[in-house]
């Protein structure tokens, strides 16, 4: 095992391993727990951290991670992630062996019918994974905020011999519901798996902690396409991985768990950002001034697309009041013309007038804000006009009457609340 493990670490056997493995990335859930910022758009494709969209994080993971052969699964709402993707993940280069595909539902098989489960997705596209011919297959959640290189998981499962691997963290007990829980031997080899249970199975020593999937799977390619084709014929099966594949296969297969590290091998950040509070508390994370999560790390740069535009601008006003924020990341195309910002993310193109204070906010690109407004610990979605003189998370029973407020207090308004048609001219300027 030891011989094994010193001649995979070598560069070149790792570069070769990452170039056998296809990524597949599930990009078609509902998120229907973020309320109005997934009524138009499918998760992966919400706007996060002031220019990004929410998959930017994990196709930038394959990237980094060498693993540039990557499947996006895609289902609900899909129209604005497919522009996104075509803009942004379109720089990868099919002649020397590396592409961003688009996976749409499509009813390929018989029975005609959307994907079931996670498991459905793959199996009703499994002729066209096997075209690819890869060695490995990385199964990914495009609904995440983390760091990590996969690399080293791929690596941890070749050395392994296993027939998959589940990367997995430790998350509270009391979050468990939320998660397939598992319990491993000392070898970390997956004893025990249960999809979102009622009753948790702790981490031995500690009471307060389960081991959680993070929905991250590597596969054996034969193994993987084995178990899609049984499952397919199952009457009794949801389809799905965490309900189905994976607590079905413990005892029979080499399930091995890998436990999570970031890019520099550190326990590292790692955020569902699923509902509206966690979204803005993750946006908000990215306001201290050593965040867990780090943007400006060279070694590990986060691709997107933003469209062309000039500096962000701060002016001062007629009356010599400052525009400035603090502890705040403003994006370009923004002018903050004698208003104040604090803690709080602006993404690209927005405008904010005279006498305005915004704080603990997160303002999506192309937002207009008027004068004289209060914001406050709230998400203003892409394109609103808010106007003069607005007070928004000031009174939450009157912001209860237009707006979506969370049982945390954090405001959603969209567009549409403040009876607004998106879109208008300048669409795509
Ligand atoms: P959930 O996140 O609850 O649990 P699920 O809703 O199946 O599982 O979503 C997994 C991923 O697949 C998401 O990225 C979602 O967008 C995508 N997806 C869902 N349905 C899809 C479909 N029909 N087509 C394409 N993509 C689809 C899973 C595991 C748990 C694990 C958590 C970690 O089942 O065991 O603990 O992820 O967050
Ligand atoms: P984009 O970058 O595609 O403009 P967004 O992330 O703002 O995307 O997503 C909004 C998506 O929702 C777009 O696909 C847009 O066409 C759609 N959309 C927004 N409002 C409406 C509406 N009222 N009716 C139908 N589709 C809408």
């Amino acid at each position: 095992q030891a011989k094994l493990y010193r001649y995979y670490t070598q560069p070149r056997v790792v570069s070769e391993l990452a170039n056998k493995t296809l990524a597949l990335i599930l990009a078609g859930g509902e998120g229907s727990r973020l309320k109005d910022l997934t009524r138009w758009r499918a998760k992966p494709a919400v706007p996060f951290g002031g220019k990004y969209r929410i998959i930017d994080f994990t196709l930038s993971n394959c990237v980094n991670s060498g693993i540039r052969r990557i499947g996006i699964l895609t289902q609900y709402r899909s129209h604005s992630l497919i522009r996104h993707l075509q803009r942004a993940w379109s720089f990868m280069r099919v002649e020397i062996g590396e592409f961003v595909e688009i996976i749409p539902a499509q009813q390929r098989t018989e029975k005609r019918e959307w994907y079931q489960g996670t498991a459905d997705a793959l199996f009703q596209n499994i002729e066209l994974l096997q075209r690819h011919d890869p060695e490995y297959i990385l199964v990914l959640g495009g609904d995440h905020i983390y760091s990590m290189d996969y690399s080293k998981m791929l690596l941890d499962h070749v050395n392994s011999e296993a027939d998959f691997t589940v990367a997995c963290l430790e998350v509270p007990v009391e979050e468990a519901h939320g998660f397939g829980v598992m319990a491993v031997d000392e070898n970390l080899r997956i004893i025990r798996f249960t999809e979102k249970p009622t009753h948790p199975e702790t981490i031995p020593g500690k009471p307060d902690k389960v081991l959680a999937s993070m929905g991250i799977y590597i596969f054996s390619r034969e193994f993987l396409f084995r178990i899609l084709m049984e499952d397919a014929d199952k009457m009794h099966s949801s389809h799905d991985f965490g309900k189905d594949i994976i607590p079905n296969h413990i005892a029979q297969a080499q399930a091995k768990a890998f436990p999570f590290r970031n890019q520099h091998d550190n326990p590292g950040y790692w955020r569902d950002v699923g509902t509206v509070h966690s979204y803005w508390q993750a946006n908000m994370e990215l306001c201290a001034i050593e965040p867990e999560l780090n943007l400006y790390d060279r070694d590990w740069p986060i691709w997107t697309y933003q469209p062309q535009s000039p500096p962000a601008k701060f002016v001062f006003n007629q009356a010599g009041r400052r525009g400035e924020a603090v502890d705040s990341l403003i994006s370009a195309g923004c002018i903050i013309s004698g208003a104040s910002i604090l803690n709080s993310v602006v993404f690209f193109s927005c405008r904010v007038e005279n006498y305005t204070q915004i704080t603990e906010s997160v303002i999506l690109p192309k937002v207009n804000i008027g004068r004289n407004c209060r914001i406050h610990r709230a998400v203003i979605d892409k394109g609103c006009a808010v106007p003069d003189n607005t007070e928004i998370g000031i009174d939450l029973e009157e912001d209860r009457k237009r707006f979506y407020v969370s049982d945390e207090g954090i405001v959603l308004v969209t567009a549409e609340m403040l009876g607004q048609k998106l879109h208008t001219g300048d669409y795509d300027k």
